[in-house]
């Protein structure tokens, strides 16, 4: 058993070239890390005609805070894992596991190098016209495959044990459900937003609202989600879009990675309110995600359904009708998760660089404050959306 210790440049390139998988013995290889996560080291590693390769690596903490919390290793085989779960349902639109080593928490990558971080992009104001259909591909087609609907019973009981992922849903539950609508010292906001902050703690209806989704987060293993979709998740080109790091792995409910998706759109959305400053183009931009929203619940429903009308095996979820109230249900959760992720990268430790790099303060404080009330109206009529056309009026009643 080869045993766990972080790698610094030297010693990753050493690894690489032990494996002896990816380069020729003779090649000169260079090596840099880039991480710029919360959580883990990443390193490029490229020869003189740069052929390259990514190694990731778990940390034995959470790199944005340190060494005072500790974190799983394990996270680097779900990762993997459920990069090749997904993979093998998805290829398009998954990255490519190389070879992953447990013992190291260490995953080769394919180099998605010519490609960009969704994030930085939209914060640029660049759009891609394949982004709300690729993403829905890639949801529809994971979340169908390992659901009820098509694994077998027993199998997926298995696969739900595989994935087991205490330590980082743990994070989630803490970091979208609780922190934010209580006192806690990893809460993050401007005394300006205090008296927003104290009125949505004071909410029943809203307290209730994320209780419930809370509880379905915590015992709802609907399928295999990758569980941090955001922004930062997403490689992008003109041509191809691909989704990394499901550290967060886990069998929960369908709509916790769509309204994740959703919410980091929305939260670009309050922040070019304080970037673009010329009406057109903020315009433009905001048509855009609201397009792009649009286009991925309807290709989302329609692929979903395609799929389930054709394959699914259990015979008591064919009763007619059932697929069109499951969905329902679906797009429920969407909306209500959405709302707190809205919430929690507002007020919360983990924000987001769209609206947290905006560097006139006044306008970032109006950014922080839409994103807020967006989140609030999002967890309250999240129960009143029946249809992916209510979910794109309501957000539009919403943000105007
Ligand atoms: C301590 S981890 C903070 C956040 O970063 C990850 O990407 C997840 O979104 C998590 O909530
Ligand atoms: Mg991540």
């Amino acid at each position: 058993m080869s045993k766990y210790a972080a790698f610094n440049n030297e010693t990753a390139l050493n690894y690489i070239k032990s494996l002896g998988m990816f380069f020729s013995a003779d090649a000169e290889l260079t090596c840099y890390e880039f991480g710029d996560g919360n959580l883990n080291l990443v390193f490029r590693i490229l020869d003189t005609d740069n052929n390259s390769v990514i190694l990731k690596q778990a940390l034995p903490y959470a790199r944005c805070v340190g060494e005072s919390w500790p974190l799983t290793l394990d996270r680097a085989r779900i990762e993997a894992q459920v990069l090749q779960k997904h993979g093998e349902v998805c290829p398009a639109h998954t990255a490519k596991v190389l070879h992953h080593d447990s013992d190291k928490a260490a995953t080769v990558l394919e180099d998605l190098g010519a490609m960009n971080i969704l994030r930085g992009e939209l914060i640029a104001g660049r759009t891609f016209e394949n982004l709300g259909l690729h993403v829905a591909q890639y949801f529809a087609t994971t979340s169908f495959y390992y659901s009820d609907f098509y694994l077998n019973p027993q199998d997926k009981k298995a696969q739900i044990q595989n994935f087991t992922n205490p330590e980082l849903c743990a994070i989630t539950e803490d970091l979208f459900f609780d922190d934010p609508y209580r006192e806690c010292e990893r809460n993050n906001y401007p005394i300006a937003l205090a008296e927003q902050v104290n009125q949505l703690r004071k909410n029943p209806t809203l307290l209730c609202t994320v209780a419930r989704l809370k509880s379905k987060f915590f015992s709802s293993p609907q399928t295999l989600l990758h569980g941090d979709v955001h922004t930062g998740s997403i490689f992008v080109n003109a041509e191809q879009t691909k989704l990394i790091d499901p550290e967060f792995g886990f069998f929960g409910p369908i709509g916790f990675d769509l309204g994740s998706f959703i919410g980091n759109l929305l939260l670009n959305y309050c922040a070019q309110n304080g970037r673009i400053k010329e009406p057109p183009k903020r315009r433009d931009l905001h048509s855009y995600l609201l397009n792009t929203i649009s286009t991925c619940l309807q290709q989302f429903e329609q692929s979903w359904l395609t799929l389930a009308q054709q394959h699914t095996r259990d015979l008591a979820l064919q009763a007619p009708g059932y697929l069109e109230l499951f969905l329902q249900e679906v797009l429920q959760d969407t909306m209500g998760y959405c709302g707190t992720e809205l919430i929690r990268r507002t007020i919360g430790l983990a924000h987001v660089a769209d609206i947290a790099e905006i560097a006139d303060e006044s306008q970032r404080l109006l950014a922080q404050k839409q994103a807020l009330q967006l989140g609030e109206q999002l967890l309250l009529n999240a129960k009143s959306c029946r249809s992916t056309d209510d979910f794109y009026q309501l957000v539009i009643s919403f943000v105007h």
